[in-house]
């Protein structure tokens, strides 16, 4: 049975695009997945607000109080689907080789089948939208395409924030110039006629699948962040970077940012940490007012594309267009730019509502209110948090919102070519061992510091809290390919270029014998910056130590902070004895990954050894 492709009340029914590929494709998936209706997205206002209207009626949305929070909307997604779940993450390639050990794969034939009959029709009594999406700005060299099918409206209005969508980019798609991206996504709660639709229809049933030989994603039975918007995570991080090692360029977790001197210098940084590790806030860094001139801009919070251009120099963008930050923790005082950017035309996932139609989470003010709904609906008081041990907003809870409202955003972070990296910083969660910041010797030992860099694990992914894991770049959960060739192609990319950006490792999150935070962090963070910075253009001093250069206490700006000598060395300390363990530790890695690892890899650990 075909449905036919109807219009609905105020929106686009018929195909906007001559793309005869995409039209079959789209038929063929409504052949399998039996929607209601289909609509192509133009990606306009009077579309973002008929769909919200739709949400609020179904219950999906509250819209916020509109003197407070304009052109604002509030979202409550069920208990059981609040985070990425890695466990139904799939890569299909051809060989089980090919996806690696720190992947789940299955047979790309035997997952076929299952899909197919996962989606035969999951849409019924749903619309079926068509979102064509660019990640990066439209028609940039730069930029990819891809087109979600979803029936989901929720996703809809996010990836409205989240990617350019809509009419140039089937525009785009018509010049037939770019191969497309086909995702294909469904919260896998068909409707029969007549049954009620729910506030947030999922599944308990999940899958998450990458094809990455033929470039397509599969998603089924959430509508959560990274699950369902599938630009972000799933072509932007896994099937990119498929794309990047056949072509020679990088798709990072990482955010980008730029920093200017009080001269005027503009020095541009990418960094990778895990999903909640504060990459958001540290991509909107607002520096001490002691350290005067001093200024960062923000390119992008979650995700870089870097290439070499044609001087053999890295340039990067951001794909997206929004951000998807964690709203606990998140206030004026950690995070101005931040608040400033979510103060109107946001949507709010599993944060708490308050009775005036405003949101509220953990840490957005010191007090909180008297009382509110907490994230699943229920009545949330300070006394009642304090008893049961609830918090008002989910650890993960989210506000999803336009890059272009940013008050930090970077005059360039819509520049076509991209800005240039001068540097790369990893870093991670670890309360031991990792000091506050260390700079490579040179490209491999960064390559090897990026590639066993570790973090205790966060909400942001279901499982075990506070536990260290291998993280290679903070690509874990987002490598579409076999983890040991990733860092293979990340040794091979030096040959790309003229200038290897400098490499360096920090760490916020080191703690002292009684437990309590070494480091404020937040503003202070550009302390560390501006040495990066100096490294970067060879005016800062360094010491050496076993595992790279570190700054002594006279190398860093303590203009306006009273920070005492003696935390910083306790900060600083590198340790042979917990480094000889750290290094033993790295061993997991060599192991599960011993084939593919790049032989550099092993001489950097040798090396590392002997100078410890
Ligand atoms: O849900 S997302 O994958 O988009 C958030 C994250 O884990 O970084
Ligand atoms: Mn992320």
């Amino acid at each position: 049975m075909k449905p036919s492709i109807i219009a609905q009340e105020g929106i686009s029914s018929s195909p906007p695009t001559t793309n005869k590929h995409l039209i079959r494709w789209v038929e063929k998936m409504a052949e399998l997945c039996h929607p209601d209706s289909i609509h192509w997205v133009d990606g306009s206002q009077a579309e973002y607000d008929f769909l919200c209207e739709r949400l609020v009626a179904v219950g999906t949305f509250t819209r916020l109080n509109e003197e407070q929070w304009p052109g604002c909307f509030y979202a409550r997604s069920v208990p059981g689907d609040v985070a990425r779940v890695e466990d139904r993450t799939f890569i299909c390639s051809l060989s089980r080789d090919g996806a690696g050990p720190t992947n789940n794969w299955e047979d790309p034939f035997v997952m076929r089948r299952r899909l197919k009959q996962l989606f035969r029709g999951c849409m019924q009594g749903r619309t079926m939208y068509v979102l064509p999406f660019s990640m990066g700005p439209v028609g940039s060299p730069l930029s990819g395409i891809g087109v979600q099918l979803t029936d989901s409206p929720y996703v809809v209005a996010q990836m409205r924030i989240m990617a350019r969508i809509g009419a140039p980019v089937f525009a785009e798609i018509d010049k037939d110039e770019k191969r497309v991206v086909p995702c294909v996504h469904s919260v896998g709660m068909p409707l029969k006629p007549g049954q009620p639709d729910v506030p947030w229809p999922c599944n308990e049933t999940k899958y998450i699948v990458h094809f990455p030989e033929t470039r397509e994603i599969w998603s089924y039975g959430s509508g959560y962040g990274g699950n369902a918007l599938l630009s972000k995570k799933c072509f932007a991080l896994r099937i990119a970077s498929n794309i990047a090692r056949d072509e020679g360029w990088m798709a990072e977790h990482m955010l980008i940012l730029g920093v200017e001197s009080p001269e005027g210098e503009k020095t541009y940084v990418a960094a990778a940490f895990p999903s909640a590790c504060g990459k958001t806030n540290f991509a909107m860094l607002l520096p001490p007012k002691a350290m005067e001139g001093w200024k960062v801009w923000t390119v992008g919070d979650d995700i870089a594309w870097i290439r070499p251009d044609a001087e053999g120099r890295l340039r990067a963008i951001n794909p997206e267009a929004g951000f998807f930050g964690v709203a606990p923790g998140t206030s004026v005082n950690t995070n101005p730019a931040a608040m400033a950017t979510l103060a109107r035309n946001a949507i709010f996932t599993n944060v708490a509502l308050t009775p005036d139609g405003g949101v509220w989470w953990e840490g957005m003010t010191d007090a909180p209110p008297a009382e509110c709904q907490d994230w699943r609906g229920e009545r949330w008081t300070p006394a009642i948090g304090r008893e049961t041990g609830r918090t008002a907003a989910h650890p993960n809870g989210r506000f999803t919102a336009p890059a272009a409202q940013c008050p930090t955003m970077d005059p360039d972070w819509e520049s076509p070519q991209g800005v240039p990296i001068s540097a790369i910083i990893f870093g991670g969660r670890r309360s031991t061992t990792l000091p506050l910041v260390y700079q490579a010797f040179n490209w491999s030992s960064g390559v090897y510091i990026g590639a066993t860099m570790g973090s205790e694990t966060t909400a942001a992914a279901a499982g075990a809290l506070g536990k260290v894991r291998r993280d290679p770049m903070a690509m874990l959960p987002f490598c579409g390919y076999h983890m040991g060739d990733y860092i293979r192609h990340w040794i091979k990319m030096q040959r790309e270029l003229a200038m290897t950006p400098r490499v360096f490792h920090v760490n916020w999150f080191r703690r002292d014998v009684q437990g309590r935070f070494l480091w404020p962090g937040f503003s202070e963070n550009m302390r560390v910056l501006r040495w990066i910075v100096e490294r970067v253009h060879g005016r800062a001093q360094g010491r050496e130590t076993p595992i790279g250069w570190v700054p002594r206490y006279e190398d860093i700006d303590w203009t306006g902070l009273d920070f005492p000598r003696s935390t910083f060395d306790e900060l600083m300390a590198v340790e042979r004895a917990a480094w000889r363990k750290e290094v033993i530790s790295h061993e997991e890695l060599f192991i599960d990954l011993h084939e593919h690892l790049p032989p550099e890899l092993i001489y950097e650990r040798e090396l590392l050894i002997c100078r410890l």
